[in-house]
């Protein structure tokens, strides 16, 4: 049934993390074709364009470790605005990034519709790091923290309130996770997938189990947030922190099909594309085939 309406909302943002180029991340996923690949799955599909950042805010801020604030707190803002009006009109958000940062806005704008949003996190990284634990002071690896009620207040205060409950998350792909962000998953009994259980199990078992696991919480919307890193750099080079011993792209199509027959997918973001770092646009173009799978795409 084709009954989506989607709307494309890109956000050429690098200011979550510190390497140059994944700002071009929503044009190389429009160069790799995206609408094309899209148009024959759903009911309609609109490219709302990018979303204005402001590339005058100062880069860095004293008085924090975090990179950027400003900007990423700007940018957020604008987001959250620009998702929740789309989820308003009834259409799909399907967002182009971008660092993974901006996981903050957008889930900031879906928790105005969702009072007990679903999370499907696919990432080399659990993203919940805070001031306190980040070994970086970059904001991409703090949206989940963030998104939860916890870290810097600029940032918590995008939106109203906490976006989700620990308890509606789930981690698929870890293998790059640091001690405090351990801890958190610990404390908060957040529900990680790590690579150990996708080669012990299969991506079959692991969808299976992470699906049944969302609907058993009565979720009332799932939102997939696709870190590009959370497949082997092998398939997805084009990404600024690549991490051995990913997830494989047969694996990862296999699982945004599952996704699809699910029904249960009501958003989505594809992040961390960085065509600098990319070989001739390859992680781009496994980005949009995997949205091709996403959206009900089959092989015959
Ligand atoms: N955990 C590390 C940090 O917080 C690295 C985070 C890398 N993040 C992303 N997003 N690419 O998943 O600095
Ligand atoms: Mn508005
Ligand atoms: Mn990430
Ligand atoms: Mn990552």
């Amino acid at each position: 049934m084709k009954d989506k309406q989607i709307s494309i909302i890109g956000v050429p943002a690098d200011f979550g993390q510190s390497r140059r180029g994944v700002d071009m991340g929503p044009s190389a996923i429009r160069y790799a074709g995206v609408e094309d690949r899209l148009h024959e799955l759903v009911k309609e599909i609109r490219d709302e364009g990018d979303i204005p950042l402001e590339t005058e805010l100062p880069r860095h801020q004293s008085g924090t470790n975090l990179k950027n604030l400003p900007a990423v707190t700007d940018g957020n803002r604008k987001l959250a605005e620009k998702v929740s009006d789309s989820v308003k009109e009834g259409r799909f958000p399907l967002v182009l990034g971008g660092d993974h940062s901006i996981a903050i806005g957008t889930l900031a704008g879906l928790s105005e519709h969702y009072s007990n949003l679903g999370v499907i996190w696919y990432d080399a990284h659990t993203d919940l790091n805070t001031a306190e634990t980040s070994p970086s002071g970059n904001i991409h690896g703090m949206p989940l923290a963030v998104a939860m009620g916890l870290g810097h207040e600029d940032l918590t205060s995008i939106g109203n309130g906490p976006k989700v409950k620990p308890e509606n998350i789930v981690v698929i792909g870890a293998r790059s996770v640091d001690p405090g962000e351990r801890e958190l998953v610990k404390e908060k009994g957040i529900k990680v997938y790590t690579m150990h259980e996708i080669d012990r199990d299969g991506m079959t078992a692991v969808m299976e189990d992470a699906l049944r696991y969302l609907e058993s919480r009565g979720v009332d919307g799932i939102h997939l947030s696709l870190d590009l890193d959370g497949l082997d750099p092998l398939y997805t080079p084009g990404v600024g922190t690549p991490v051995q011993g990913g997830i494989s792209y047969r694996e990862s199509h296999l699982a945004m099909e599952m996704l699809h027959s699910s029904g249960k997918i009501t958003s989505a973001e594809f992040v961390e594309v960085n065509p600098i770092l990319d070989e001739r646009n390859k992680t781009a173009d496994v980005a949009v085939g995997l949205m091709g799978s996403l959206f009900g795409e089959t092989l015959i």
